[in-house]
């Protein structure tokens, strides 16, 4: 396997953490015959089985312990995103002055020829990158979705054939080690505060996300958010072409108010917002932000017959689960599912699509943002706040003004019931927790997951 630039020869490469990237890393790096040393400081079952796959394909692997020395000594180091740079491996590994890098830099020094499309920002990276990825394949190309999205780009790698083009979801945390990135399109989608539990501010956070432009050129080409502020200021004389998406303005792509609203793209109506299957302004963002993204990382995909065919991407896009998918319709109870917010901005853009009263779950792990941003949103539709988890108590603090907030614990068939009590014919119940999920799940998947079962379980 050839990694360009090429990887340190000699010595041994250190991977920490055995999750999905630490153990995609390490098959990649173990086929291409390097010596691995895999640690993750987690003792499970999960872990174990992680390892003994790890030892099967040849490297050195430690659950439940780093060995800090050996790292020390290594050639490379590639560090899970999930890892703090504040974590002893990383700051072993530093101390030393060995090279530090993602898995996604892995897989791109070893995909030299598919051609891809980063998507970077706070809010709407997943849906954006997997538009993207859908409205490739509609245009006949070979293409893949890899990534912060879920599936680690050095897998990929290891297949015979890889695709030609990959929709590259890049969180901040994999851009901080990823010096290699150089897109053939980089899209920012927005940016507010998220991640103040691992950033000591957000400027340091909106630092990280500044890193998609780090080998800007003439010849880049770049997709942002013509509406948000931080955009602007962050992309101001970055190198090479901006494009803009815009909902208000006259962006390349923007959106045209009125009658079943225009989705405009180049100046060309490519199809109606009435004719969208996901729900919310915001989603709206995240096609323009698709269709430009796509449109101008090839010319053939600017032809008449390419307009159409995005056109027709566009209304077969499934949409993904966990963002507003509506699970059920309960005695004219709509429960809809927004796992997937994280952060207040993405939990403000789900109140403000609600179109009926509602019972909002909010909680889970705290993440070191105020809770405040919703006080006004919440006012107009929100019938009451049921607070769980972590940062409940938090939750009360700042919502109680504006809501009724009732405490709900740490038992989320209790939380559901507790909304259950609070509903009536033509209300819904909005699960759009703005905290992670990690003090009661594994991660927003199993936390929806089980407030699809719960609620798929309940009687009519
Ligand atoms: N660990 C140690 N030592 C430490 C600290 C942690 O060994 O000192 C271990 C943990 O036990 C864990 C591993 O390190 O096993 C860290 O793994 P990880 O959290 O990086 O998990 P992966 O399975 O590799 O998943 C990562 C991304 N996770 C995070 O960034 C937290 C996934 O994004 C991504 O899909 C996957 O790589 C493939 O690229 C998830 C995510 O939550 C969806 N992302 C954040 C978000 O979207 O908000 C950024
Ligand atoms: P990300 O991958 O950046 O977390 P997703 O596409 O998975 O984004 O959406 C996560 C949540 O963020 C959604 O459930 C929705 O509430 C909110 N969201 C999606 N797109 C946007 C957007 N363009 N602007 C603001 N919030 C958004």
């Amino acid at each position: 396997m050839i990694f360009d630039p090429p990887l340190p020869r000699g010595g041994e490469i250190a991977i920490v953490g055995l999750g999905r990237s630490g153990l995609a890393a390490t098959e990649l790096l173990r086929r291409s015959g390097a010596a691995v040393y895999v640690s993750d400081g987690t003792e499970s079952p999960a872990m174990a089985a992680a390892a003994l796959r790890a030892r099967q394909w040849g490297a050195e692997a430690d659950v439940g312990r780093h060995d800090l020395d050996r790292i020390g000594r290594a050639s490379l180091l590639v560090a899970s995103p999930g890892i703090s740079p504040k974590a002893p491996p990383i700051v072993a590994a530093a101390g030393k002055h060995v090279p530090i890098v993602s898995e996604v830099e892995i897989g791109l020094r070893a995909l030299k020829k598919s051609k891809y499309i980063a998507v970077t920002g706070t809010n709407g990276k997943s849906t954006t990158t997997s538009l993207i990825a859908h409205l490739l394949r509609g245009l006949g190309a070979n293409a893949a979705e890899a990534g912060n999205i879920g599936t680690p780009l050095s897998s990929y790698a290891l297949e015979d054939s890889p695709p030609d083009w990959i929709a590259l979801e890049m969180s901040s945390f994999q851009l901080h080690d990823t010096p290699s990135i150089a897109p053939e399109v980089g899209v920012l989608t927005n940016l507010s505060p998220d991640h103040l539990d691992r950033y000591e501010s957000v400027k340091q956070y909106y630092a990280d996300k500044a890193l998609l432009f780090r080998n800007a050129s003439d010849r880049s080409n770049w997709v942002i958010n013509g509406d948000d502020r931080e955009v602007l200021k962050m992309t101001h004389g970055i190198r090479g072409r901006i494009y803009r998406f815009s909902l208000k303005g006259s962006g390349d792509a923007h959106y045209k108010a009125g009658g079943d609203g225009g989705i405009i793209l180049n100046g060309k109506t490519v199809l109606n917002a009435s004719d969208l299957p996901v729900l919310g302004e915001h989603n709206i963002a995240n096609v323009l932000a698709a269709l430009l993204a796509v449109s101008i990382s090839h010319p053939k995909f600017q032809k008449a017959d390419a307009l159409a065919m995005l056109a027709e991407g566009v209304r077969t896009f499934k949409g993904l689960p966990h963002r507003l998918e509506i699970v059920a319709e309960k005695n004219g109870v709509l429960w809809i599912n927004d796992s997937k917010a994280t952060n207040v901005s993405s939990t403000l853009v789900a109140i403000q699509s609600m179109q009926r009263p509602f019972v909002l779950l909010l909680g889970g792990r705290h993440k070191g943002e105020s809770y405040s941003a919703l006080i006004e949103p919440i006012k107009r539709l929100c019938k009451k706040v049921i607070a769980y988890g972590e940062s409940a108590e938090l939750i009360r603090k700042d919502l109680r003004s504006a809501v009724d907030v009732e405490m709900a614990g740490n038992d989320f068939e209790g939380v559901i019931e507790a909304a259950k009590k609070n509903v009536r014919n033509g209300d819904a119940v909005l699960l759009s927790p703005a905290c992670s999920s990690y003090d009661m799940f594994s991660n927003f998947e199993e936390r929806g997951e089980r407030f699809r079962t719960i609620v798929g379980a309940m009687s009519e």
